[in-house]
């Protein structure tokens, strides 16, 4: 372990959807190297079968993510994998255990301090979120799209020398319409969690990080790899907080804190 490498208590990550051509696998590999942590949980849409069934895309790098994390399992990281709507052929196996790797529908997470959190991929609530036009909209054409456009903008600016910059986060944070979704995924999401009698609750999804504090009850999305390239993190004191890391071999942390919500 040199010293650049950043010790973690548990990581959680999703939306990294191997296979499909949005995904930011160096960004991912660099992560992976240089992150140590006790146990990994994968928040669904790890591999993205959906994109796999309109055309084959598996280049080498994506190979290497995933033999990375199978590496990491045998090495002693606990890796939990709650697979989610892109891989949901996955979520038959849930229950065992395949190379080294736990499959759970869902897992309930004790922080160090105490507080018990609910890890899903929040997929089962977008026929309350959204109607079906608009899952079909954010689940395929708006994000695929958007993806497009970024990759062809993120490839100008790296040729120009510019890091990289996310064209359909800022579109995202700039659309009203984009924020309600975003709000009523998080209250939807958190009072099902509640109502369960967590302390909060972790998920991905809407590939939007977020840790929301709101009346002791604790929402976190650890984001996506496709655009944000983010990943929520536990301290061995049981401090979460979301961590960006977009700027390849020089990554950098962003500890948002816990922001309290209205
Ligand atoms: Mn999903």
């Amino acid at each position: 372990m040199s010293d650049s490498d950043v010790r973690y208590r548990t990581v959680w990550i999703s939306d990294i959807h191997l296979g499909s051509r949005a995904c930011k696998v160096d960004l991912l590999l660099d992560f992976l190297q240089r992150v140590k942590c006790d146990r990994l949980y994968l928040v669904g849409d790890v591999i993205d079968f959906w994109a796999l069934k309109r055309r084959l895309y598996w280049p080498k790098r994506h190979q290497l993510a995933l033999r990375k994390i199978i590496e990491l399992a045998g090495q002693g990281t606990e890796v939990i994998y709650i697979p989610g709507n892109h891989d949901e052929i996955m979520r038959d196996y849930a229950g065992l255990e395949l190379l080294g790797i736990a499959l759970h529908l869902e897992h309930v997470h004790v922080t160090a301090d105490g507080k018990r959190l609910l890890v899903l991929h929040g997929d089962r609530f977008d026929h309350i979120c959204l109607g079906p036009s608009m899952t079909r909209l954010i689940g395929c054409g708006l994000y695929a799209a958007l993806s497009v456009a970024n990759r062809y903008l993120s490839q100008c600016r790296r040729v120009m020398g510019f890091p990289y910059w996310s064209l359909a986060t800022y579109i995202k944070g700039n659309l009203s319409a984009t924020n309600q979704l975003i709000n009523r995924y998080a209250k939807t999401v958190s009072s099902d969690a509640r109502q369960q009698g967590f302390d909060g609750v972790v998920c991905g999804h809407i590939h939007q990080p977020q840790i929301l504090e709101n009346d002791r009850f604790i929402y976190c999305n650890d984001g996506d790899w496709t655009e944000s390239c983010s990943a929520l993190t536990e301290t061995f004191t049981g401090a979460l907080h979301l961590v960006e890391w977009t700027v390849e071999q020089n990554a950098r942390e962003v500890e948002r804190g816990l922001p309290r919500a209205a």
